[in-house]
């Protein structure tokens, strides 16, 4: 190798270790999960993601414990509290997207058994640009106002 062709090297290897502003990078903080009373077939799921890199999209959410998850706002209209289903939810950089009680959730239908207190489980977060990422969900118990200090909103009871 010259020194000419080791420069030109280096430089590359430059460029490729300063990309990073422009990749996506997801962090998934404290996913828990609401404890079910038995025979429950569905459940919400609760987590934080915050982007730290480049904007990207959370568009799919999956876990191995219900048929199918994913992502609800809750909402009131005429006093009514009302879901509708988010086919995907924006992530700009360090600002966390919060999915808590009241607002939104991981919905997830179809329980193959009751989310008893203690108990974790998988779930997958697929997004738009970043890797998919897997993480630990831990069920606490029904009405818990989660690992941080959120505050239960009036609104949908999930079970
Ligand atoms: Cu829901």
């Amino acid at each position: 190798m010259t020194r000419r062709t080791l420069l030109a090297a280096m430089a590359l290897i430059g460029m490729i270790g300063g990309a990073h502003a422009e990749d996506s990078m997801v962090m998934v903080d404290q996913p828990w999960a609401r404890a079910t009373p038995a025979g429950a077939t569905s459940g919400a799921v609760y987590l934080t993601v915050t982007e730290h890199g480049a904007p990207d999209r959370l568009i799919g959410v999956s876990t191995p414990a219900a048929g199918m998850a994913m992502m609800h706002e809750s909402y009131t209209e005429s006093g009514v509290s009302k879901m509708r289903m988010l086919d995907g939810v924006a992530l700009d950089p360090h600002k966390p997207v919060a999915f808590h009680p009241g607002a939104m959730h991981i919905m997830l239908e179809g329980l193959k058994g009751p989310l008893k207190v203690g108990a974790t489980f998988p779930l997958t977060l697929t997004f738009e640009k970043a890797a998919p990422q897997t993480v630990t969900v831990t069920v606490m118990k029904a009405g818990a106002p989660g690992p941080a200090a959120t505050t239960d909103m009036p609104g949908m009871k999930m079970n």
